[in-house]
């Protein structure tokens, strides 16, 4: 089966072609004959031999329906947009055509219908122009009449065209069925239908809606029971479970832990200043949003409801006041809070290459630490980290549904060593620290991953992280080492000259043995501070106000910036601070 939705302006013959094509009336409810108008969604279909089965979601023109026209094209692959003949380019046409492409719909035809009234052409040459702008540029175009039926046989041929040109969907992808009607059945119980745009529904599955999860009892495609439906179709359910009262239009229906319902994500907006309360369109469903913009085209957007999204989906923003729309598209729909200072800063940093298709290594190079059935979850394809060639190059280390980067990896190890020596400084008499600690310390979210991390000398005895060697100092040594520490007293960051280490016979060959011991921290060439630097540096210069400069830094930390440098890139490195582009930093990885 296939499904085409309609667009077009109020009163244009939208319904009139629908019917013309498929022989029956969309306009159902008294209250649309009588009027003589669409208001709720209509479903006809037509059997158009060689593709079968071509269904058509008809949709109303008039301006205070725009949600339920949103509604019926969000899930529809393809669109027939009708302009009248003997009415020119009018206002809906043009609002359901900004829909149009900002919904990304690239597929479809234009028929200028009422032909019968007045010669088609200009009408067909401006809607071609306006057209031209779009994503639905250079669609082919067709003149007829509903009434007649003059030009129908080229529609309908058209329309099997088209129709075999659309990609086939995945039979196997993950369902998620967005509700366009729901309502009760004497005898059935609650009956929802939807546009099912990917794979497949079986009687007896189970679905999920946020809310809990249902079964399906029985399913028709077309008003015909069937066992199984796959997309692209038109079908209703018959639905059971206790969650069937929450159930409404609004609802989606999914795959059962195939998804994440969110209610945060940042997205990609289309040009153009969006007012800080959008509504956002997906599916056949619309929810009230907060978007707190985070660059030009970056926005954060908390939902009113949790929706099932993923990296990619394409969306409409929609002021309603306006009337004016954006597309966005869904970058990362399971983003971290922003809570720091700058945060919201750095995360268009992090997007700003994001181009909106989920790639594992990038995921998981933005991520750091990430479980694999999150990433599914949100429509990565993660094949790559399974089976016989499972060395993804982007995953540093992965324990049991856990990957962690490679480079934050590496990050870690550093961290783990300084962690490790400042601990032995404190805890002489310990020996190293309890697995549990370093997971803390490190903000790692699962003990494996710390089984996982740490590699010779570093190794799990007993329960705890340690080095497996000690080092002894040789005694001048352990003396020059006692008067260095007893320089930097109060000033940790005077790191002593070069001049001065050659006095106390830190030569650099001595430096190198006491920092791989753990006893100095050495920063570069004749640069050292005592172990631990890092974390007074970090707490000090965490009262900056965020972002700082290099020079504020220098500042407060009472250093030279032959100091201040390499300790920062040094910082850097182990991810307690961030540096932005424009060379300020924020404490904190980003
Ligand atoms: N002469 C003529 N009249 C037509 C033709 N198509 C539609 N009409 C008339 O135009 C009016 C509107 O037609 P509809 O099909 O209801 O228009 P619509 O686009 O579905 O309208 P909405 O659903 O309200 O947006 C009706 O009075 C139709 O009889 C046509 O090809 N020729
Ligand atoms: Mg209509």
């Amino acid at each position: 089966m296939h499904v085409i939705a309609t667009a077009g302006h109020v009163d244009h013959g939208k319904s009139t072609l629908v019917k013309a094509l498929t022989g029956s009336d969309p306009d159902r409810l008294e209250e649309e004959q009588r009027r003589g108008l669409s208001i709720e969604l209509g479903y006809c279909w037509a059997s158009l031999p060689p593709v079968g089965e071509v269904a058509f979601v008809d949709v109303p023109g008039h301006e205070r329906f725009i949600s339920t026209m949103l509604s019926g094209v969000g899930p529809v692959p393809a669109v027939l947009f009708v302009v009248a003949a003997d009415d020119p380019w009018m206002p809906q046409a043009a609002e359901h055509l900004a829909a149009l492409d900002a919904l990304g719909v690239s597929r479809g035809l234009l028929a200028v219908t009422r032909s019968d009234l007045t010669d088609p052409g200009p009408a067909l040459a401006r809607a071609r122009a306006e057209l031209e702008r779009t994503s639905l540029r250079g669609i082919p175009t067709v003149a007829v009449s509903g009434r007649t039926g003059t030009g129908l046989e080229r529609l309908r041929n058209l329309v099997v065209d088209l129709v075999s040109s659309l990609p086939t969907p995945d039979p196997e992808s993950d369902v998620r069925l967005w509700v366009d009607r729901c309502f009760h059945m004497r005898g059935a119980g609650t009956v929802v239908t939807g546009t099912l745009a990917a794979g497949r529904i079986s009687a007896g599955d189970l679905l999920e809606t946020g809310a809990g999860t249902l079964r399906v009892r029985g399913l028709q495609t077309l008003e015909e029971p069937v066992r199984s439906a796959q997309g692209v179709a038109r079908v209703a359910l018959n639905l059971t479970g206790s969650a069937v009262d929450r159930l409404d239009r609004s609802s989606v229906l999914v795959t059962p832990d195939a998804w994440v319902f969110t209610d945060t994500l940042d997205v990609r907006a289309s040009t153009g200043r969006l007012p800080s309360a959008p509504l956002l369109h997906i599916g056949a469903t619309s929810v009230a949003t907060h978007a707190r913009p985070l660059a030009d085209d970056l926005v954060r957007l908390r939902l009113a409801r949790a929706l099932p999204l993923r990296v990619g989906d394409r969306t409409l923003l929609r002021d309603p006041g306006s009337r004016q729309v954006w597309g966005a598209t869904v970058l990362d729909p399971v983003p971290e809070p922003l809570r720091r200072r700058g945060a919201a800063q750095a995360r268009a940093v992090d997007l700003a290459s994001h181009d909106g298709s989920p790639d594992l290594g990038k995921e998981v190079r933005r991520r750091g630490a990430v479980r694999l059935s999150k990433l599914r979850r949100i429509g990565v394809d993660i094949s790559a980290t399974r089976g016989a060639d499972a060395d993804h190059p982007d995953v540093g280390i992965s324990a049991g549904d856990w990957v962690v980067d490679a480079g934050l990896a590496d990050q870690l190890r550093r961290r783990l060593e300084m962690l490790l020596s400042n601990h032995d400084q404190q805890m002489p008499l310990e020996r190293g620290m309890p697995v549990a600690a370093v997971a803390k310390a490190l903000d790692l979210p699962s003990l494996d991953l710390v089984h996982a991390l740490v590699r010779p000398p570093v190794g799990v005895v007993d329960g705890r992280v340690t080095v497996a060697r000690n080092v002894v100092l040789p005694a001048h040594l352990e003396r020059a080492l006692a008067e260095v520490a007893r320089e930097l007293e109060g000033e940790p960051f005077s790191a002593p000259t070069t001049d001065r280490l050659r006095e106390l016979g830190l030569d650099a060959r001595t430096v190198a043995a006491a920092s791989k011991a753990g006893r100095l921290l050495r920063l570069g060439d004749g640069i050292v501070l005592l172990p631990g630097a890092e974390k007074v540096a970090t707490s000090w210069l965490s009262e900056l106000p965020q972002p700082f400069t290099t020079s504020q830094a220098r500042i407060r930390l009472r250093s030279s910036r032959r100091v201040t440098l390499p300790l920062l890139a040094h910082l850097d490195r182990l991810g307690l601070t961030h540096r932005l582009p424009d060379d300020r930093r924020t404490i904190g990885a980003r």
